[in-house]
């Protein structure tokens, strides 16, 4: 029996508002697709985050039916489970993969205690799988679920092959540890463990000695995940002694985003040719650059219209006066507001401020937040709530994006309350990405009375 294997794909996600992006993200999308009809496979597993949104728009859900429906025609089987993007937040929303079930195209799995609606048989060849799927859980809720979901999620010992597509991170794969959840946690028994969440492509692991497998988002969303340039799906092999061979596929993706660092002389000749470089490489959805222009004693206008002069579709545009983890010691600083602190309570903050789902690029928030942290440098004494509000202010100024309808969604709280902090809040699941190093999560103290159901998330 042949199965694809994929995985957070996000239809819907446009980096910085842009319509290429977004077009990229679906032209990767159909490409894919097409490689997954040429390999002629029995069934696809889709291990969360098709959409990037739970409600998704219009354009989105169009190409996933439609590319979903000629899946179908040709008799192949598709299961998918919920990943953080796709979860309900609100008492009686539904997840977009139950509509996508209604109409016929494809198998929602879910895990709700005491039901079956995990579970689902293929028989393809002579061969029988069972697979097992588990949409995202919050870590918290997972861990206090995992007895019951070990003892729900067990192997069918009927089946020749078992299964189990689930959407979690685990332990080496995000810098993010609060995150992260431990094999101990995890369900056993399972031949091959196709895996979403992480964005990294062709990420492979073992969970409980079986093969965990993360095929990564086939286009990337951000810059950061731009630098593996191996991108696409898994196709598994699964015979009826138990064995499961998987083998990564590749695909052609945009090569629309790319990262340019320039410094010292001849900068601009520099900046010019990568530009240059990049337009070449790119085959849609660009080029976007980001440009980290460190120490050049220029302004980011004159920075961005070199680039877009060179080429560039759009731009993103980094300046510092050094590299990262250079900072001269001796600044002046007030003692209880280190950057650290600003950073982690300005990302969380935008994180819970529906700056996240207006699709600002992180490293746009990020940038804003160092041109912040200079103002404190500079030994201003400012209040952090100030430079947050003034950063929101610009990012929302900055962000022209469709808000309709969003004021009245309802996240479920994951964050700790901070007293300073009011406002409309809502909880964006964070984007795990392998390689990024920017990110520091604060401590996390416990939440006085906090409960989020379980059943907002299936
Ligand atoms: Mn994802």
């Amino acid at each position: 029996m042949r199965l694809a294997h994929l995985a957070d794909v996000h239809l819907g996600h446009a980096l910085m508002n842009l319509k290429a992006r977004e077009e990229a993200v679906m032209k990767t999308f159909k490409r894919l697709m097409a490689r997954v009809r040429e390999c002629s496979v029995d069934a696809v597993l889709i291990a969360g985050d098709l959409f990037d949104h739970a409600r998704p728009k219009t354009e989105a859900l169009d190409l996933a039916v439609r590319e979903l429906s000629r899946l179908r025609e040709d008799g192949v089987e598709i299961l998918a489970v919920s990943g953080n993007h796709e979860v309900r937040r609100r008492a009686g929303a539904i997840s977009p993969l139950r509509v996508l079930e209604r109409a016929g195209l494809l198998r929602h799995l879910y895990y709700s205690p005491g039901e079956r609606t995990h579970e689902h048989r293929l028989e393809a060849d002579g061969t029988t799988a069972c697979v097992h799927g588990l949409q995202y859980l919050p870590k918290r809720d997972f861990i206090r679920e995992s007895p019951r979901i070990r003892r729900t999620f067990r192997p069918d010992p009927e089946a020749d092959v078992n299964l189990a597509l689930m959407h979690l991170a685990l332990p080496d794969t995000i810098p993010t540890e609060s995150e992260v959840i431990e094999e101990t946690y995890l369900p056993e028994g399972y031949d091959y463990y196709a895996l979403g969440h992480v964005h990294t492509p062709r990420l492979e692991r073992t969970l409980h000695d079986r093969p965990a497998c993360y095929p990564g988002s086939p286009e990337p969303i951000t810059f950061t995940e731009a630098s593996e340039d191996r991108r696409g799906f898994y196709l598994l092999e699964a015979h009826p002694d138990g064995e499961v061979e998987h083998e990564f596929i590749e695909i052609e993706w945009s090569r629309g985003l790319t990262t340019v660092r320039v410094s010292g002389d001849g900068w601009r000749e520099r900046l010019e040719r990568e530009v240059r470089r990049a337009r070449r490489r790119t085959r849609y959805g660009g080029p976007v650059v980001k440009v980290v222009a460190v120490d050049v004693g220029a302004s980011p206008d004159e920075i961005e219209r070199i680039a877009e002069r060179a080429g560039a579709e759009r731009c993103l545009i980094d300046v510092r006066e050094r590299e990262e983890g250079d900072a001269p010691e001796g600044e002046d600083r007030p003692e209880d507001l280190t950057e650290d602190r600003i950073l982690e309570r300005a990302l969380r903050r935008a994180r819970r401020a529906r700056l996240r789902d207006s699709d600002v690029d992180d490293d746009l928030v990020l940038q804003l937040m160092r041109r912040m942290l200079r103002a404190v440098r500079e030994g201003e004494r400012l209040d952090p709530g100030d430079l947050i509000r003034e950063f929101k202010r610009e990012l929302l100024e900055e962000d022209e994006g469709e808000k309709d309808g969003k004021d009245d969604v309802e996240g479920p709280e994951e964050d700790e309350e901070d007293p300073t902090e009011e406002g409309p809040e809502r909880e964006r699941p964070s984007e795990p990405e392998g390689d990024r190093r920017d990110r520091r999560p604060g401590p996390r103290p416990a939440r006085p009375g906090g409960q989020s159901s379980l059943d907002q998330f299936l």
